[in-house]
């Protein structure tokens, strides 16, 4: 069984370090703990060398006392390595997901946000409509996955806290670039893990665009991290090739030996706590999170649990009694514009047709269970019927169409019109839904019509429909 080395012998306070000790260590930490006594051993320094030796001759006050500070002895390269692993192995799921939703969006109809993201945009494709619970598959991962490791991410970061206190905050000009790359990777998560948190619960506390933010965001860390694990990869694989530590108790935690990262503590207290308490501490706080968020992509009483999303608990009951986005009260939807006077334009081929509801419940009528699916992460899937949309092109002649506008009875509001492309327009189970669960939609839900289209994005199925034109040829 593998097990920590032995604890340094004597009584670990701040002060016995001294040249006993050092001598003792190797590496660079070591002759760093040399310099802070005002040694003049140098060595380590690289281009430009009078710099460092500069910074280091005006060290800030309290700099090495701030940095000694930090004396938990579970820190350093195994525990770093452990919860980089985690992080190597999950952030790239998030990253992927991420960009399929915006993707799934639509960047050739020009509804992707941000819109015109130049060259910086992955090879974009038409959204599958099959399975029909992709967006709701990819859109769940990516939310649910960028709660979840919320803990792993301050476990990770505690690890390496230290480092932020580090005199002279580098030895070479590549280390330069290499921390400037860290600045980037902790601020850009922390960024991107804010401001999705914040959308996802609707605050709109920053004062800019979320999507542009987000998007940006997500391209300035992912090179930050790319970056990273170019330079770490190595030595996260050697200390988990290296001696192991997830079984040793808290009375046999001691330090490991002084390593080049530095992230071993220069003058160690006693263990609190053994590595796999704190990895067990970081690892319930995700399963806690998990708990708490699985529910918003769960339909029937698992959806309960999800306690932290502001839509993702059943809102009422009845057939109507599933999670709404924005309500015909918020959209300025009033029962005038939806009573008998409403009517659906279809526009196509050159024609124009008005159908009233009574008139579209008399055409064929298609039931099919789909999700909704939110890109604020919640999804829930139900039974809906109405006509299919490639029925309503074939009305007005245009069975080929290459896209479909849809525009919404809602006047202002981002998400009143979508467009959709022609696997959309064609899926036998794409409808404007009439009904759902056996019932009339509800005005939240979108009465008098709504699209919904599998594997669409939510705010792609636009309610309160008014009007849907038929464009273009598919292979024309
Ligand atoms: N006209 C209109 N349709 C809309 C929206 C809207 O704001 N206006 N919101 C969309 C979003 S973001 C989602 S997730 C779904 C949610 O549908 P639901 O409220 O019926 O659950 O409706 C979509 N349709
Ligand atoms: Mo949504």
């Amino acid at each position: 069984m593998p097990a920590d080395p032995p604890p340094p012998p004597g009584d670990p306070t701040p002060g016995r370090g001294g040249p006993g000790r050092a001598a003792d260590r190797s590496g660079p930490r070591a002759a760093e703990a040399g310099t802070s006594d005002g040694a003049t051993d140098t060595h380590g320094y690289a281009f430009p060398e009078r710099l460092w030796r500069a910074l280091d001759r005006h060290r800030p006050p309290g700099v090495d006392a701030t940095a000694d500070a930090w004396r938990s002895p579970v820190r350093g390269p195994w525990l770093t390595s452990v919860f980089g692993a985690v992080l190597l192995a999950a952030l790239p799921l998030v990253i992927v997901t991420g960009l399929l939703d915006w993707i799934a969006y639509g960047p050739r109809l020009g509804q992707a946000f941000p819109r015109d993201v130049g060259w910086l945009h992955p090879p974009v494709f038409d959204w599958p409509t099959r399975p029909a619970w992709l967006f709701r598959l990819t859109q769940g991962l990516h939310v649910t996955l960028g709660i979840v490791l919320v803990p792993v991410v301050l476990g990770k970061l505690w690890s390496v806290v230290p480092k932020l206190f580090d005199w002279p905050p580098a030895r070479s000009a590549a280390q330069v670039l290499e921390r400037l790359s860290l600045l980037l990777l902790v601020g850009g998560i922390l960024f991107e893990t804010a401001t999705g948190l914040l959308n996802i619960q609707y605050a709109y506390l920053f004062g800019f665009d979320f999507y542009t933010a987000h998007w940006y965001g997500a391209w300035v860390f992912t090179a930050a991290l790319v970056t990273h694990v170019a330079i770490k990869l190595p030595r996260m694989v050697t200390a988990l090739r290296g001696p192991g530590f997830a079984r040793t108790p808290v009375e046999r935690t001691g330090p490991e030996p002084a390593d080049p990262d530095g992230l071993v503590s220069r003058r160690p207290g006693p263990a609190t706590m053994s590595r796999r308490g704190v990895l067990a501490l970081a690892g319930g706080g995700a399963l806690l999170l998990a708990a708490l968020t699985v529910g918003q992509s769960l339909d029937g009483v698992l959806r309960r649990t999800a306690l932290l999303l502001p839509r993702g608990r059943q809102p009422g009951a009845g057939p109507n009694g599933f999670p709404v986005n924005r309500s015909a009260a918020a959209a300025g939807i009033q029962p005038a514009d939806t009573g008998t006077g409403w009517r659906l334009t279809v526009r196509g081929g050159g024609r124009s047709v008005e159908l009233d509801r009574g008139r579209l419940l008399a055409m064929a009528q298609h039931t099919a269970d789909l999700p909704i699916a939110c890109v604020e992460g919640w999804s829930t899937a139900q039974t809906w019927t109405g006509v299919r949309l490639r029925d309503l092109a074939a009305l007005v002649g245009a069975p080929e169409a290459a896209t479909a506008s849809v525009r919404s009875l809602e006047r202002a509001g981002l998400f009143r019109q979508a467009r959709l492309q022609a696997n959309q327009v064609r899926d036998p189970d794409s409808l404007l839904a009439l009904r759902v669960n056996g019932v009339d939609l509800s005005p939240d839900h979108g009465y008098p019509a709504r699209v919904i289209v599998p594997a669409l994005p939510g705010v792609h199925c636009t309610k309160w429909v008014r009007e849907i034109a038929f464009e273009g040829r598919a292979d024309g």
